[in-house]
Formats: structure tokens, C-alpha cells, sequence
């Protein structure tokens, strides 16, 4: 037993040796467009955030690819607008990668992801890349699985990058910080202006799109929409399209675009706003894992030291969290 434990830092040092090497070929193969490790780089940003971390100090600075956010409640029609974005980016003659990340549970996750490819009409199509995220059964981390696997699609040449996210909760929202261009996707019958307020919706969006101008109460939606921003700082451009008949898209396009233009011109602000999305959220990443680290006995100690009075509750937070 003891011999055994001996041996084994050993051989862990050898394991990480040999990991650094494949590393060192994964982010090149990455680096080359090579579609197949840029899948189980992601894979691993996915299930090994140290190792991923290491991996992703070799990309060199982000910046390269705009970046689009696509968030709203769920079934506005996200995907079919970014199906329909693709279509537009690829016209332009640039190539685009997609992350959808899906809400849906581990157990029903397959069979949807699956659906989700199959709907898309771009499979043979090497200038797309559509890789779907899960974001139940995560400890937290799913914000810096999201805003890494941008800058690997970055580093493999995607010039254009859609990031899908259902806008339910915050931290589904706040994945959305690591954009040049938030869409915020909203449709009729939704309810009020509830929705938007709720999830933190209201905040987030650069541009408000009430999708489903076909069906009945688009104009409401628009109208509620207008009047809440009416009270706030801002007034974003609120657009009525459908994604179904097309109509009211040239004019998304064409909002986007300005940004995207905006993006290619060098605007600092813009990138500077989506560096400091990523940093943030791959702090969150960081801080979240460390807080998982800890084991139960050191929390239980600190607990034990702050029911005695020998401790403050913010101090054996701040120990916790070294
Ligand atoms: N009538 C109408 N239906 C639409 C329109 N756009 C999308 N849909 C339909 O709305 C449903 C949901 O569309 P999706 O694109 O999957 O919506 P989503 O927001 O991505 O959905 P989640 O990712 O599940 O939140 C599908 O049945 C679409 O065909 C539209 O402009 N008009
Ligand atoms: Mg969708």
C-alpha cells in the first residue's frame, strides 16, 4: 500500500506530461479548422474545466469572430430565426458556428439535440458548425462552458458565432454577456410584460424581435414592449418579423448587420464589452468550481467555529472561498 502511494504522484505527473502533449495537438488541430477536435476540445471545456483551462490560455486573444446572442422565452422561435440568420451570414460568404444551449433534461437531452440538427438545413455545409449544450445536471460552470466553446469556434475560423439560450432564469440570460449583439426574441400571446421583466430580459437585448408577426397580437406585443421601455434609459429597436414567412427579416438582417459592421470596423467598446462577458463568466466558472471543491468537513468545521462564536459568518465565507 505504501509502495503504491509512492508511485503515484509519479505517474500522475507522467499523466499530465502526456495530457499537455495532446493538448498542444488539439489546440493546433483546433487552430486548423479541424472539425473533429474542435468537437472533443469542446468536450473537454465541457467535462474538464482545469484541464480546459490550460488549453484555452494557448488560443491567443478573443475578437476575431462576431459574436450573436440569441435569447427569449421558450418556443419564440430562436431556432428558427438563427436558421435563418445562417442562411444570411452564409450569403455574405462567411462561415458560422452555432451554440445552442438546451434546457432540456440529460434524460430527454438526446432525442431533442438530435431533433435540433435534423432541423437545421445546413448539415453538409462546412463553413456551419452546430453544437448543442445542455444546461441542466451542471454544478454551476455552464456560462464558461458556453462563453469557451465561442472561442474555440473562434480559433477554428468561424467567422460569425450564434449562441442560442432559453431566456428562463438569470444565469440562462447572462450567458448572453459574452455578445456583440443580443436579439431578444419574444412572440404574441406571451402574456405581459411580465416575461420581459422577469428573467432580466429587459436588460439584456440590443435589439427586441416579437417573432410570429403571422399569428394574431403582434402589435400588442410590440405595443407592451414600447411602453416598458418608455420608462427605462434605453429604447432599443423593437422589430415585428416572422420567421416563418420571412417577413420583417431584411430589417433584422439589416439592424444586426450594423453592429456587425460596427464589430469589423474595430469599435473597442464592443469588444471590450464581450472580453469583459467572458472573463466574467469564466471567473463565475472558477469561483463555482472552487466553491464545489470544498469539501463537506471544512464547511462543517467553519459552521461548527461560527455556531461557537469564534467566527463571523463573512469571515468563514471568505475562508471558504479561498
Ligand atoms: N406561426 C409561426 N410559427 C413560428 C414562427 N417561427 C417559428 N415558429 C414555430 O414555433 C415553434 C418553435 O420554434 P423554435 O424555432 O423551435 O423556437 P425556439 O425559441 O428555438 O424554442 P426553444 O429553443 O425550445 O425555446 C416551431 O414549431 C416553429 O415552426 C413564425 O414566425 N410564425
Ligand atoms: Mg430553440
Amino acid at each position: 500500500m505504501k509502495i503504491k502511494n509512492l508511485f503515484e504522484p509519479i505517474k500522475e505527473a507522467r499523466g499530465m506530461e502526456a495530457a499537455t502533449a495532446s493538448q498542444t495537438q488539439l489546440v493546433s488541430a483546433v487552430m486548423k479548422g479541424d472539425r473533429a477536435a474542435l468537437a472533443r476540445a469542446i468536450t473537454l471545456v465541457e467535462n474538464d474545466p482545469g484541464r480546459a483551462s490550460r488549453l484555452l490560455e494557448r488560443l491567443g486573444p478573443p475578437g476575431r469572430a462576431f459574436i450573436v446572442g440569441v435569447t427569449g422565452p421558450p418556443g419564440t422561435g430562436k431556432s428558427t430565426l438563427v436558421d435563418r440568420l445562417i442562411d444570411f451570414y452564409r450569403g455574405l460568404g462567411l462561415t458560422v458556428g452555432v451554440v445552442a444551449v438546451d434546457p432540456s433534461s440529460p434524460l430527454t437531452g438526446g432525442a431533442l439535440l438530435g431533433d435540433r440538427i435534423r432541423m437545421t438545413s445546413h448539415a453538409g455545409d462546412r463553413g456551419v458548425y452546430i453544437r448543442s449544450m445542455a444546461s441542466r445536471g451542471w454544478t454551476g460552470g455552464l456560462s464558461r462552458a458556453t462563453s469557451q466553446a465561442i472561442r474555440l469556434m473562434e480559433a477554428a475560423g468561424f467567422e460569425v458565432i450564434l449562441l442560442e439560450t432559453v431566456g428562463i432564469g438569470q444565469s440562462d440570460v447572462e450567458v448572453v454577456g459574452v455578445s456583440h449583439s443580443v436579439l431578444v426574441v419574444m412572440m404574441p400571446g406571451l402574456g405581459d410584460d411580465v416575461q420581459v421583466s422577469k428573467a432580466g430580459l429587459m436588460e439584456v437585448g440590443d435589439i427586441y424581435v416579437v417573432n410570429k408577426a403571422d399569428l394574431e397580437g403582434a402589435d400588442s406585443m410590440v405595443v407592451s414592449l414600447l411602453s416598458l421601455f418608455r420608462g427605462s434609459r434605453r429604447s432599443p429597436p423593437v422589430l415585428k418579423v416572422s420567421a416563418l414567412t420571412g417577413e420583417g427579416i431584411e430589417n433584422l438582417r439589416k439592424a444586426i448587420d450594423e453592429a456587425r459592421k460596427r464589430f469589423a470596423s474595430g469599435d473597442y467598446g464592443l469588444r471590450v464589452r464581450s472580453a469583459k462577458g467572458m472573463i466574467v463568466e469564466t471567473a463565475r466558472g472558477a469561483v463555482e468550481a472552487r466553491l464545489a471543491a470544498v469539501s463537506e468537513s471544512r464547511a462543517e468545521f467553519l459552521a461548527r467555529l461560527v455556531v461557537e462564536g469564534k467566527l463571523s459568518v463573512e469571515e468563514a465565507a471568505k475562508r471558504l472561498s479561498r
